[in-house]
């Protein structure tokens, strides 16, 4: 899209969300925002004076359209740069009719404007340098965020922690990509402007710093889209009971027939202002059932993925098979990186050996990294203790620590970590500086296409075309 007739037209859409509601508010962007709203505006049945018109206040009045009264309003005025957009806007809030919001938005089109495209407004304030694309893209997850801790990841990069410090690296990897460029220009006198152990030493930095912004997706990803705890262990275990105790609804079926969960089931829970993904798989078991088969390999596979795993250990089949059955989790696990909880279940069904149970797996298992609680997903026993060890199992990043929760960004990281890691491999085999430049002006592409300091029309429009109407 031409940046320049997306400034001529002015745009209108809906802000709130769609239906009803006590009020609704319209926007509306561009060089005819207000023109066009002051027409329609009238206070105490004159027309609105626009002289007296002050940007960022609020005016009660009314709409009328062709001498008819469509509604009791209240209008804010914005004078460009001092808007969201960066253009002359205007919101208006009426009553949140569905019929008088349909309504304002086609006689405001009958008055010039256009309807907004998805993302539009965004895109507007995006071109305007109302922020980078980073921060706009804060604006989605902000919009979009469930839980506390999504919320406080969105505002720190709303805030643009995230852009300085991408703005700090691409700076100081431009300035000596410039000096490298600078030799290519003297290449018959074979100077050296820059210095190439100063260049190492900066490269090694940024490239760690992207490292860490890169690894910081695991949890960035888990708390904006929920921490993935998968609930794993052989058949007739209770995941699915557990599931269901977790979710307080019966989520998954639940029988005594072993393999009853063939395919995985997920279910986020907010709990204590933490997102979880909760997903119960299918049981473990040695099968020739080709369904079943399947069902378990993607059970292995959502181990493998997962931040926490929920071992569950059935305490009616005996301590041996328990502890086998234990040990074959724990095989499946990273305890590096993962955080395991292994459940003994059922325990209703013991008379006080729970505890017994619990010390003689932890001293078998010997490994303090190893979680056991008892559990009776079925009566509720012993769901707090699990909530609680959540809580503690979440290597939660402090609050001001930069994390990565953008698909798009992360995948930028990994590609300016690639390029960073050949120009360390080009200068330790003193490969031409052209070459070295070249890969150095590619780190500096990825990097950049984060903030938005390079990108195409395409990528904005995928983007921007994310985001809902009126946004
Ligand atoms: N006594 C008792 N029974 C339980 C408990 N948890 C689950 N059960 C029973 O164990 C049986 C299996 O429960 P499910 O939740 O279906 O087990 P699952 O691990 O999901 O089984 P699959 O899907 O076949 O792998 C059911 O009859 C449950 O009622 C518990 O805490 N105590
Ligand atoms: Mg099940």
């Amino acid at each position: 899209m031409n940046t320049n007739i997306l400034n001529k037209d002015t745009i209108c859409a809906i802000a709130t969300p769609h239906g009803m509601g006590a009020i609704a508010v319209v926007r509306i962007s561009g060089p005819a925002a207000i023109p066009i709203v002051t027409q329609l505006f009238t206070q105490n049945s004159k027309p609105f004076d626009k002289e007296k018109m002050v940007s960022n206040k609020a005016y009660y009045g009314h709409i009328v359209d062709h001498d008819e009264l469509l509604d009791e309003v209240l209008v804010t005025f914005f004078k460009a740069p001092h808007s969201f957009t960066g253009e002359d806007s205007a919101e208006i809030s009426v009553h949140g009719s569905v019929y008088v919001q349909q309504k304002l938005l086609q006689i405001l089109i009958a008055h010039g404007c256009r309807m907004a495209e998805a993302g539009e407004f965004t895109r507007r304030a995006f071109v305007n340098r109302k922020f980078d694309l980073a921060q706009a893209e804060a604006i989605a997850d902000l919009i979009n965020s469930e839980s506390e801790a999504a919320h406080r990841v969105a505002i720190n990069q709303l805030k643009g922690g995230f852009s300085k410090e991408l703005q700090v690296m691409r700076s100081k990897l431009l300035e000596m990509t410039s000096l490298m460029e600078l030799e290519l220009d003297f290449s018959e006198e074979d100077v050296e402007f820059a210095d190439r152990s100063q260049l190492k030493a900066l490269l090694q930095e940024t490239l760690a710093h992207v490292d860490r912004l890169k690894d910081s997706f695991r949890l960035g990803n888990a708390i904006k889209n929920g921490i993935p705890v998968a609930i794993v262990g052989q058949t007739n275990t209770g995941k699915s009971t557990l599931l269901n105790a977790l979710l307080g609804e019966d989520r998954a079926i639940v029988s005594d027939i072993a393999g009853t969960t063939r395919d995985t089931i997920e279910e986020t829970l907010n709990i204590n202002g933490i997102l979880y993904r909760f997903i119960d798989t299918a049981g473990l078991r040695n099968t020739d059932e080709t369904i079943e088969k399947i069902g378990i390999e993607r059970s292995y596979k959502k181990i493998s993925e997962a931040n926490v795993v929920i071992g569950m250990l059935d305490a009616t089949t005996g301590y041996e098979s328990m502890l086998s059955s234990a040990q074959a989790i724990v095989a499946k696990v990273d305890l590096q990186h993962q955080q395991l909880i292994l459940c003994i279940n059922k325990v209703d069904t013991l008379d006080d050996q729970g505890e017994t149970l619990l010390g003689a797996l932890r001293l078998d298992l010997n490994n303090d990294d190893i979680i056991v609680i008892c559990l009776s997903a079925k009566h509720g026993f012993g769901l707090n203790d699990l909530y609680n060890t959540l809580k503690l199992s979440q290597p939660l990043a402090s609050p001001d620590a930069t994390l990565v929760t953008n698909a798009r960004h992360y995948e930028a990281l990994m590609h300016a970590s690639e390029s960073l890691k050949s120009v360390q491999r080009g200068l330790e085999i003193n490969i031409p500086t052209d070459l070295i430049s070249q890969d150095l002006r590619q780190a500096l592409y990825y990097l950049g296409s984060i903030t938005g300091e390079i990108t195409t029309d395409e990528i904005l429009g995928t983007i921007f075309s994310r985001f809902c109407i009126g946004k």
